[in-house]
């Protein structure tokens, strides 16, 4: 296991600080408003969401699990089936799922090594030491960086051939287009033959989508208002918690969950940062989260469009969520 590899702008705290501020000071500024899902994870967001993760109305993480249990063997002999690779994982976190496929090389004996990537410095040094632990022959290189910083690393760095996974169906909170123009980019730093596994959470009973994301324990709540929280910890805004509300609903037309944060009164809040106030009407709300749904023939066209050719699709038993095996 190699010392992390650091490409965040961390270093530089008033920058990241600026950048927060400025996003904060556009989006309260529109009609309507809103925020980036993006903000979500701070240290206290990221103890949250791993909340949210074993909520029981959360399936995400327990379908996408359970496939990779019931897949795992097929997946690896597809990856390594032109040997030596590098599996670069965007996004890791904690890499529970990954781990199952990092048994499962290590099982059938494949030559690869590990490339976790992710914005969270903490989550990535804490991965490196657990799998010190667990795999002390695997060779790591995790990297801390966005996505797109990342992408540029790895082109440039790693000689061999990859295998990309984009899981947990990240690709479900940027809008339809960006999400293309993702995958796209994503495309664009592979060559010929490289893979891609895209997980994505598929379209299924509304009811089931929505409990998702409106828990009755409020966890998803406490994680949507926590984002005033930062901006009062980090901006100095003075947000009062009490006057805003969770809300959420989704469209099944659409296929998009959508998160709003709704002002329950007439108010003004300042924030330091920009010495400005933001007014909000009674019922107001705060656009925070959209997590897209995809059919299988629209994720495959996704893919398509963005220069991949789909090998195959491994769902979970409900059928409710897949993780698409794509090559370059
Ligand atoms: C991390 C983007 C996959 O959209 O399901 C969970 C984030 N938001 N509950 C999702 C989230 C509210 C999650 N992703």
């Amino acid at each position: 296991t190699n010392p992390l590899i650091d490409l965040s702008r961390k270093t530089n705290g008033t920058q990241d600080r600026a950048e927060f501020a400025k996003h904060v000071a556009d989006g309260l500024s529109q009609h309507p408003k809103k925020l980036s899902s993006r903000y979500f994870y701070d240290a206290k967001g990221s103890k949250l969401f791993q909340q949210i993760m074993d909520l029981p109305e959360y399936y995400l993480t327990r379908a996408e699990y359970s496939l990779m249990q019931r897949h795992r063997s097929a997946m690896v002999r597809a990856f390594a089936a032109g040997g030596f690779f590098h599996l670069v994982d965007l996004g890791a976190g904690d890499a529970l799922k990954t781990k199952l496929l990092l048994q499962e090389l290590e099982r059938q004996q494949k030559p690869f090594d590990y490339v976790p990537m992710d914005i969270s410095g903490s989550a990535m040094q804490e991965l490196s030491k657990d799998l010190q632990q667990a795999h002390p022959d695997l060779h790591v290189q995790a990297v801390v960086a966005e996505y797109i910083t990342g992408l540029q690393w790895l082109e440039q760095h790693l000689t061999e051939r990859k295998v990309v996974l984009f899981l947990g169906s990240n690709i479900g909170n940027f809008e339809r287009e960006e999400g293309l123009e993702f995958i796209s980019q994503i495309r664009r730093h592979l060559q010929p033959g490289d893979l891609f596994l895209l997980g994505v959470d598929l379209t299924k009973d509304p009811d089931i989508i929505l409990a998702a994301y409106n828990d009755a324990s409020g966890v998803t709540a406490a994680f949507n208002l926590n984002l005033l929280e930062r901006i009062n910890r980090e901006l100095g805004g003075n947000f009062d918690l009490d006057d805003f509300k969770h809300f959420a609903l989704y469209d099944p037309q659409l296929g998009v969950m959508k998160s709003f944060l709704v002002s329950q009164c007439e108010q003004e809040v300042y924030l330091e940062a920009n010495q400005a106030r933001y007014s909000f009407a009674a019922w107001e709300a705060i656009h925070t989260e959209s997590s897209h749904k995809y059919t299988l023939p629209q994720a495959t066209e996704m893919g398509r469009s963005a220069g991949f050719e789909l090998v195959t699709s491994y769902l979970d038993e409900k059928g409710g969520f897949a993780d698409m095996l794509f090559k370059a």
